[in-house]
């Protein structure tokens, strides 16, 4: 059944993996069913982490790589054959099936992992695992305390429980070939989804429908499932950042914000694309989408290896401020108006996120403090945008300088409620300008967002071609749907 699975690629990430935590003994569990009502599960999509070392997709499945074993340093849990429920919930590999097809140095029915990993973590200094999960952190809790027990006779155990999170995130964190030709794939089938819902939008229908067009072209063109649930936001919704009710009639006049990927060979895509209904920008829609989109290029423009991933969000906010102060949305210069984040008003997500198995991907941000520079093999999104809450009618504008870095990184220090506490006394300190939004602009939310993988000498837009100027928006919006309408 699985004479076509791969195992070169997970050979070669255990090795890496297993050189980094050296004598220790690494438990990495992968997703488990989780239960919708009665006998009725929710999808089932294998963890990233497991899936990323074993290729294994079958759920209730744990591996341990003990690098420092004689015999059993790569060892898969999983659950045993079993005709009668195989015939009601899917095929299994089984005990054998783990080691013939995929490479197991030994594997073990699932309900023998306690007392065998009793046995693998004696002699070793640590355990890698990842706490977090409520009921697999007792029974590796229940590990080190037995570990307790053996020292206190003599028997070396381990004394320490260390996160494999950072090991593995680095190792994610950059594209093989292989992996960016999936990745590559998940991009180019998303482009297509979207200009199919620009054709396929139209006044009268509903959200759901060009949801549902759009999610057609990725099944069809063989991706199993999305990288994240399709955010298809008409009008005002467009404002709600994860909206995901999708259920809105839409109207004449309307734009409509898609942010949907799909994922294929476990890699996510993640696109965001703003258009209008009946196809023609209005005069307001179309100032606002022209200022997200030279935000998003002077973004893409500073975009290269060795460049810090701050710099990009430096560049989108600082084209995002230049041009609401054009406008007339901002009440002050430039450079005031951007040494006191008035454009937070008005766009208050990051500017991106790294992007790979899963759509919010692993991988620090900062290193040290200092912004994390980008290397070739990385992806990461760019995506400003602009949101104007139609019931918004004045904003108010502390007159206050502060850094944003350091803002984030006082919440993180404090907590959210002690730090924004702070930030509320800083901000009545403060003076203040009231300032109306421009009745044209309300309710408009644009947002704008590509995939972007750092080469040895720049970068690739892994989403180009979905279109993105006025021109070509407005052009596919006139085209034909190749789908049926209801
Ligand atoms: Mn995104």
């Amino acid at each position: 059944m699985t004479s076509s699975f791969d195992a070169a690629p997970f050979i070669e990430r255990r090795q890496r993996f297993a050189e980094a935590i050296g004598d220790g003994v690494a438990i990495i569990p992968g997703a488990q069913e989780a239960a919708r009502n009665s006998d009725v599960n929710h999808e089932f999509r294998q963890g990233s982490d497991f899936f990323f070392l074993t290729g294994f997709g079958e759920p209730d499945a744990v591996a341990v790589i003990n690098p420092s074993h004689a015999k059993e340093r790569y060892v898969l849990f999983v659950r045993p054959r079993d005709r009668e429920m195989e015939i009601w919930n899917g095929r299994r590999a089984g005990v054998d099936g783990a080691v013939s097809a995929y490479g197991a140095d030994a594997a073990y029915p699932i309900a023998e992992l306690d007392d065998r990993l009793r046995a693998y973590v004696i002699d070793r200094p640590a355990i890698y695992y990842r706490l977090g999960n409520a009921a697999f952190d007792r029974r590796v809790i229940a590990l080190v305390e037995q570990g307790r027990l053996a020292r206190g006779r003599g028997i070396p155990a381990p004394a320490r429980i260390e996160d494999p999170g950072p090991i593995l995130n680095e190792l994610r964190l950059r594209r093989s070939p292989a992996e960016l030709a999936r990745h590559r794939r998940a991009c180019e089938i998303s482009r297509d989804a979207h200009a199919e819902a620009m054709r396929y939008a139209g006044p009268g229908l509903h959200e759901y429908e060009v949801q549902a067009a759009l999610e057609y072209v990725f099944r069809v063109n063989g991706s199993p499932r999305n990288g994240y649930p399709s955010i298809v936001a008409s009008g005002p919704n467009a404002c709600i950042l994860h909206y995901t009710e999708n259920d809105r009639r839409m109207n004449d006049g309307d734009l409509l914000l898609i942010d949907a990927g799909c994922e294929y060979g476990y890699h996510s895509a993640d696109i965001t694309r703003t258009f209008p209904v009946n196809g023609r920008f209005t005069t307001p829609q179309r100032e606002i989408y022209e200022l997200v989109l030279r935000s998003q290029l002077a973004a893409l423009a500073v975009a290269q290896p060795g460049a810090s991933y701050e710099a990009i969000h430096e560049a989108a906010r600082r084209a995002l401020t230049e041009g609401l102060v054009a406008l007339g949305v901002l009440p002050r210069g430039v450079e005031d108006s951007l040494a006191m984040h008035h454009y937070r008003e008005f766009y208050i997500h990051g500017t991106g996120h790294w992007l790979g198995m899963d759509v919010h991907d692993v991988g620090d941000y900062r290193i040290r403090g200092a912004s994390r520079p980008l290397e070739p093999g990385m992806v990461f999104t760019i995506e400003p945008g602009l949101y104007f809450d139609p019931e918004r009618e004045t904003a108010t504008y502390h007159l206050r300088e502060y850094r944003e870095d350091e803002m984030w990184e006082r919440r993180l220090r404090l907590g959210v409620v002690a730090a924004k506490k702070l930030e509320e006394d800083e901000k009545a300190k403060a003076p203040k300008i009231e300032h109306p939004i421009p009745p044209a602009f309300r309710g408009i939310g644009v947002r704008i967002e590509d995939d972007i993988l750092v080469t040895a000498t720049g970068v690739e837009v892994l989403t180009a071609g979905t279109p993105k100027t006025v021109e070509d928006v407005e052009r596919v919006c006139a085209e034909a749907p190749r789908l049926p309408r209801r």
